[in-house]
C-alpha cells in the first residue's frame, strides 16, 4: 500500500508498530531541554523564499489555527492514534514567505540543535502536516517541544521536529540528526523505511 493512499486504512497500526495509551515523550538530542518560552521564542522562516519572516509568538499566532487528530508513529515501535492537537497548517507558512520554483526540500531546526529534511511537494501533498502549539487543549510541554513543535503524521516521529525555530527552504536536500545516523531518508511507516 502507498503512502498517498487516501481511502480509510481498517489497519490503522503499520507493520511492527505497537499501540501506545498515552503519548510517549523521547529525550531530546541534548541531554538538557532547551529554555524556549513564548515571550523569547522566535521562528525563522527563510532560504528559497521571496518573503523571509521572523515571527515572534504574537503575530505566528495571529496565523489561522486548526484542530487536528492524528496517529503518530514512532520507529523505536509505539503509535499512538487519535492524537488531538491545535497548530497552523504549513500551507499558511508556505503561502506567506512564498517559496521560489528552485525550493525543493524544507529543513526543520529545532532549539536544541535538531535538524530532519523534508521534500516540500511531498508535504503538500500529505496535506495535514502543521506546527503545533496546544496538544489536548494545552500548551505543548517542554519534554513533547513546546512551546512549538511540527507534526508531521505520515512519516516515522523523527521527521516531527520539536522546539521548532527554523525553517529553512532549500534546492538541495540536507539529511538531518538521524537522517546522517542510520535512521532512512525519507521514513514512511507503511512501507517500514526506518533505516537505511
Ligand atoms: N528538536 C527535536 N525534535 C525531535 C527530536 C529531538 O531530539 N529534538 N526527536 C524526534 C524523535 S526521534 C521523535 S520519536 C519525536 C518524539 O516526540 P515526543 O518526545 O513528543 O514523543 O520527536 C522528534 N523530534
Ligand atoms: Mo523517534
Amino acid at each position: 500500500m502507498s503512502s498517498s493512499t487516501k481511502s480509510p486504512r481498517l489497519n490503522r497500526l503499520p507493520q511492527g508498530q505497537r499501540k501506545a495509551s498515552s503519548w510517549v515523550a523521547m529525550p531530546p538530542i541534548r541531554w538538557d531541554y532547551p529554555e524556549v518560552s513564548k515571550d523569547n521564542w522566535r521562528l525563522k522562516v527563510y532560504g528559497l523564499v521571496k518573503n523571509p519572516v521572523y515571527l515572534n509568538w504574537q503575530e505566528f499566532t495571529q496565523l489561522p489555527q486548526e484542530d487536528f487528530t492524528i496517529d503518530f508513529h514512532c520507529v523505536t515501535r509505539w503509535s499512538k492514534l487519535d492524537q488531538s492537537f491545535r497548530g497552523i497548517h504549513l500551507k499558511h507558512i508556505i503561502e506567506l514567505v512564498k517559496p521560489t520554483p528552485q525550493a525543493k526540500y524544507i529543513i526543520l531546526e529545532g532549539d536544541d540543535g535538531y535538524t530532519t529534511n523534508l521534500s516540500l511537494e511531498e508535504v503538500e501533498k500529505f496535506g495535514d502536516c502543521f506546527i503545533a502549539i496546544q496538544m489536548e487543549g494545552r500548551d505543548i510541554e517542554i519534554k513533547h517541544g513546546g512551546p512549538v513543535r511540527v507534526i508531521v503524521p505520515q512519516l516515522y516521529g523523527w521527521k516531527s521536529a520539536k522546539f521548532l525555530c527554523g525553517i529553512k527552504f532549500s534546492a538541495t536536500d540536507e539529511p538531518g540528526y538521524w537522517e546522517t545516523r542510520g535512521y532512512h531518508n525519507h521514513g514512511d511507516p507503511w512501507s517500514e523505511e526506518r533505516y537505511s
